[in-house]
């Protein structure tokens, strides 16, 4: 198939899942185009069957807002046209669903059908989706689409919630990480480096954004630390950070936090860690904390949203709810404690980690694809 594939190019779980899908079927044989406004950071590795279109956006004076959904639009017809794709295959609602309809449109009009299936992340339904400024260009887009997939249970649940008057049957297809990503024989990074004294590793990596409530990461380790040497790892960058920063200071942590900014490839410094920690006021998956799993990190989590879809309280960690500081730093130091509880953790974690391959998703994205080819050829 050739599929052209509509994702935010940054550190997001959307954009990482679109690549890493897009990367995977094109070992598989098909032909993936990348339509997006830079290269998607994980676009990692080289493959006849994978390409790259960039929407430029022009910055005539007169545009306050630069038109990119428009530019995307008529991007996608170009592709679509001119690499002759099979569909559309487009990560996020916002803009990219109707971009992909207004697409479609300008292409009906010229004999092409083209369908295009919009997967739904989570911020695109549960916070900035919900605003009345975009409910009805969303609800339209994703009644227009020729299918409709999101990562949980729960973030179907919650966009027939929010948006109801969507009609469209909507299937859950969940994140998925490449387990061969994290079967490293040698470690590339040391442990000691941030743990000399042998210290326990706890980890927390997001976008710092106020729905990952990172200060309570900070409340949480401060904590552990004062029960359990340890040490924390702050992968990622977002708009919270200064407030961390000051945070840090007022709980005369830093000497034992070190931030590392933004990584792309977590799964290196995530195989030293010990133990996860989410603290989100919501995720619709959580896909940071799978990959803390794939690499046999336990995670400590809120029981918000998807995530007890993916770490099970008891097993691969343990949940809290959101803001309850007192009973995730209880649950952190349980696991910490004692080494041979630690290894139970570790291992329960990676068991559920492999229920998430990549080997056991990818089918189910292909069989979709083909359901809506078929029906493209009986219409
Ligand atoms: O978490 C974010 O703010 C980024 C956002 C995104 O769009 O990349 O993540 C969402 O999609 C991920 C991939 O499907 C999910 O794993 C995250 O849980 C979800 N974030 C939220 O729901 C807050």
């Amino acid at each position: 198939m050739k599929i052209g594939i509509v994702c935010y190019p940054t550190f997001g779980g959307s954009g990482v899942v679109a690549t890493e899908l897009g990367k995977a079927l094109a070992e598989k044989g098909h032909q993936v185009h990348f339509i997006t406004y830079s290269q998607p950071v994980r676009l990692d590795f080289f493959s006849s069957n994978l390409f790259y279109h960039e929407v430029s956006v022009s910055d005539y004076p007169l545009f306050e807002y630069q038109p990119y959904e428009l530019v995307l639009s008529s991007k996608l017809v170009d592709v679509v046209k001119y690499e002759q794709l099979d569909l559309l295959h487009v990560h996020y609602a916002i803009p990219h669903a109707s971009a992909a309809y207004m697409a479609k449109q300008i292409l009906a009009s010229q004999g092409i059908n083209i369908p295009f299936i919009t997967t739904l992340h989570g911020t695109d339904i549960t916070l900035v989706g919900k605003d009345p400024s975009f409910e009805p260009v969303i609800t339209f887009a994703i009644n227009q689409s020729d299918a409709v997939t999101c990562v949980s249970e729960s973030l179907k649940a919650e966009t027939y919630v929010n948006f109801p008057d969507i009609k469209k049957e909507i299937k859950v297809i969940p994140n998925f990480i490449c387990l061969e990503d994290y079967m490293h024989d040698e470690a590339i990074c040391q442990k000691k480096v941030y743990a000399p004294y042998g210290e326990r590793l706890l980890i927390h990596v997001s976008n710092f954004r106020k729905v990952k409530r990172v200060e309570d990461v900070l409340r949480v380790f401060d904590k552990v630390r004062k029960q359990i040497p340890s040490k924390l790892i702050l992968v990622g960058d977002g708009p919270e950070r200064p407030a961390i920063e000051k945070l840090c200071r007022e709980l005369d942590t830093c000497h034992d936090i070190r931030s590392l900014g933004k990584i792309v490839n977590p799964e290196q410094i995530l195989a030293v860690a010990d133990l996860f920690l989410l603290t989100s006021e919501t995720e619709s998956f959580g896909l940071a904390a799978l990959e803390a799993m794939a690499a046999k990190v336990p995670v400590i989590s809120t029981n918000s949203g998807g995530i007890p879809e993916v770490n099970i309280h008891g097993y691969s960690g343990y949940m809290s709810n959101v803001g309850d500081i007192d009973d995730m730093a209880k649950n952190a130091i349980h696991i910490l404690k004692d080494d041979t509880i630690l290894s139970e953790f570790k291992k329960n974690a990676f068991e559920q980690a492999k229920k998430f391959d990549i080997s056991k998703v990818l089918p189910m994205y292909e069989e979709l694809y083909r359901e809506v080819l078929n029906r493209k050829k009986e219409s």
